[in-house]
């Protein structure tokens, strides 16, 4: 059971105008914001954090998707934060999110997908510790 996750709002749905109702229903969902910032990744930057995918065919689109514009960074936390988010975000490809997901609700394609989340314990702490360092975390 964890206790924290890592999450963005991707630049497609910081541009559509969707923060505060995505943060809204990750509160609604019980979750508490222990560090947030409002950031821009670039070409190092967001191929750093996707690293694990540099093999993979999206790996470019994905990359220049993600320097495309600001997005909101932030570490979650609450009980089974992991897997609870996930069902909170629903399915990488929109068109498989179940409804209500924030998927669902905001996301315009598997690629702009509108939020991230963590995939294990393991990656919710490198991913938290890659955007904020010690002072930033309350
Ligand atoms: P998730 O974000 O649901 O954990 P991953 O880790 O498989 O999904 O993929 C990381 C990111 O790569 C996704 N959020 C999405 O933006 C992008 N992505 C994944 N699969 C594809 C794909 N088939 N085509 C384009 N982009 C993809």
């Amino acid at each position: 059971m964890s206790n924290i996750t890592f999450t963005m709002i991707k630049p497609d749905a910081v541009a559509n105008g969707y923060t505060g109702k995505i943060m809204d229903q990750i509160i609604e969902a019980g979750f508490t914001i222990r560090a947030m910032k409002y950031t821009k990744l670039n070409v190092e930057t967001a191929g750093a954090f996707y690293n694990i995918h540099k093999e993979r065919p999206f790996f470019g689109d994905l990359v220049s998707f993600m320097t495309s514009g600001p997005i909101v960074a932030a570490v979650l936390e609450k009980n089974n934060a992991v897997a609870d988010f996930r069902t909170l975000i629903g399915a990488t490809d929109p068109k498989k999110a179940e409804e209500g997901t924030i998927r669902n609700r905001f996301a315009e394609s598997i690629e702009a997908n509108a939020v991230h989340g963590s995939d294990s314990d393991e990656n919710a702490a490198n991913e938290a510790s890659f955007f904020f360092n010690m002072f930033e975390r309350f």
